[in-house]
């Protein structure tokens, strides 16, 4: 399946999160991050821990399958601002043909 499993995570801040491929095609990297401080990117098919020590929302992709729809959301901390988020998700909602609506959906839950 071209998806995140779970599409959004809610995390604490200075958690860590282990990226597990299905298989050798798939990676993660952010795409929208509170700073560039979270930014990240990791290898194709191999797992790989990362740690959120900002508060905020990161949005995720697969390089490859983003326009599958392969998109995830970590919500990180409580009091999040999801405005940049939103923005982020709007320029590259464009590019994406399915699952638009999961992703839509999912944000707007973030209160
Ligand atoms: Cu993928």
């Amino acid at each position: 399946m071209m998806v995140f499993e779970p599409i959004l995570s809610k995390i604490s801040v200075g958690d860590t999160v282990n990226f597990i491929p299905s298989d050798a095609s798939h990676n993660a990297e952010s795409f929208s991050v509170p700073t560039e401080k979270s930014t990240f990117k990791t290898p194709y098919g191999k797992a790989t821990k990362i740690t959120f020590n900002e508060e905020g929302i990161v949005l995720v992709k697969c390089l490859p399958h983003f326009s599958l729809g392969m998109i995830g959301i970590i919500v990180i901390g409580e009091n999040v601002d999801k405005k940049k988020a939103v923005s982020d998700w709007q320029t590259i909602r464009a590019g994406v043909a399915i699952n638009k609506e999961v992703i839509d959906q999912a944000l707007a839950q973030i209160k």
